[in-house]
């Protein structure tokens, strides 16, 4: 049954909507409680977007209800127009309010589980493990270098003269000799140069480019024509040169001991020097470090092991570089870094440390995030 003719409207402020248009009917008024409480309820975005869909889609019930406003009789249809509008904006509102709600929620969440801690510990590696030769070149010059000497190198191939004749190596030493050096091919008419035999021509040319006092070591590669279980024909060698005015065998003898107990890490390493003879030092000595031969452990039993070569450096030697041995003197000494490694470790045999088997590598490798800290026992 049709209304009859609207009758006028009441007077009211130009600015005031009609009363009848704020309320919504009860058809409208239920569709937002009911929509109200569905977003209340949707705990996530697919549960929201269903609701969304039901109310503003298509086919959803605010839809309808716009469709459904031509069927409203024409007195009633502009207030029902008006009324569908508020309801439009008002349920929109709710919905996208409601969105970001479950947005932020959903971020938060996401947060919460995707949680960085800095404070947690790197995770152990795969690969990248360091050498057992690397890390005992590292361990020499950190406890070196924590007595004060800095890392001098040089290049592998040498000159007859920087490698032997400066050392005061007699021309038929038998280190020259061709089955213990490696000769390269002459060049004008000069003696062969060498890979080197030892590290000792970095020394010389230390002392040639630098002035006294010098306190430095050298750690490198070495060749000579020599190879079974415990000789490689490239091997490492590590040795230091101390020079000052008033060093002597004492300075010698404690600056070794305290090396040999903080790199073994045996406080009370008995350690023995006993006289021998190099061309390069004047006196000369063995230095050997007590250990049980049977077991094979270090720092106990009644056995000895050479483990140095040491002594005075010789006085033409110093002069081969163009310092007065009558102002300057000092010592020097040398060591085989796999010989020491093998020790410190309770290794066999050399060949491993060549052959890069991944297995003998994982076994005997070290971490590369574990610092080299045995200085600090200096
Ligand atoms: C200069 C002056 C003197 C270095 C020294 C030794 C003794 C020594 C060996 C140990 C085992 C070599 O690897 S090894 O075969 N070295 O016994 N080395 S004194 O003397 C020098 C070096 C340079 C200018």
């Amino acid at each position: 049954m049709r209304n009859g003719p609207a009758e006028a409207p009441p007077e009211r402020p130009l600015d005031e909507a009609p009363a009848e248009a704020r309320n919504m009917t009860d058809d409208l008024q239920a569709l937002k409680t009911e929509t109200d409480a569905a977003l209340a309820a949707a705990t996530d975005l697919r549960a929201w977007d269903a609701i969304r869909v039901a109310v503003l889609g298509r086919n959803g019930k605010l839809t309808a209800l716009l469709r459904d406003l031509g069927k409203t009789p024409p007195e009633e249809r502009r207030e029902r127009g008006a009324a569908l509008n508020r309801l439009k904006e008002a349920l929109t509102e709710a919905i996208d309010a409601r969105k970001a709600e479950l947005e932020d929620a959903a971020l938060e969440a996401r947060l919460a589980s995707e949680r960085i801690d800095p404070t947690l510990p790197p995770r152990p590696r795969e690969t990248g493990l360091i050498h057992p030769i690397a890390r005992t070149m590292e361990e020499i010059a950190a406890i070196f270098g924590a007595m004060g000497c800095t890392v001098s190198d040089g290049p592998d191939v040498e000159s007859d003269w920087l490698n032997f004749g400066a050392l005061n190596i007699p021309p038929h030493h038998p280190a020259r000799a061709d089955h213990d050096t490696f000769y390269l091919p002459p060049r004008d008419n000069q003696a062969p140069p060498v890979l080197r035999t030892h590290t000792s021509p970095v020394q010389i040319r230390t002392m040639l480019t630098q002035p006294p006092p010098i306190r430095t070591i050298v750690i490198g590669r070495t060749y000579r024509a020599d190879h079974d279980a415990t000789h490689s024909p490239m091997f490492h060698q590590c040795e230091g040169l101390v020079i000052d005015r008033d060093i002597t065998l004492g300075h010698l003898k404690g600056c070794l001991t305290d090396f040999l107990r903080a790199f073994f890490g045996i406080a009370d390493l008995p350690v023995r020097f006993r006289s021998s003879y190099f061309p390069f030092t004047e006196p000369s000595m063995e230095v050997d470090i007590g250990w049980d031969r049977k077991s094979g452990e270090l720092g106990r039993g009644a056995d000895w092991l050479e483990i140095l070569g040491s002594g005075m450096v010789h006085p033409r030697v110093l002069a081969n570089c163009g310092i007065d041995p009558r102002e300057w003197q000092g010592f020097a000494f040398g060591m085989g870094v796999e010989r020491v490694t093998m020790l410190k470790h309770g290794m066999a045999d050399l060949r491993p440390f060549y052959e890069s088997d991944i297995r003998w590598l994982r076994h005997y490798g070290f971490n590369p995030l574990a610092p080299t800290m045995l200085h600090e026992g200096v």
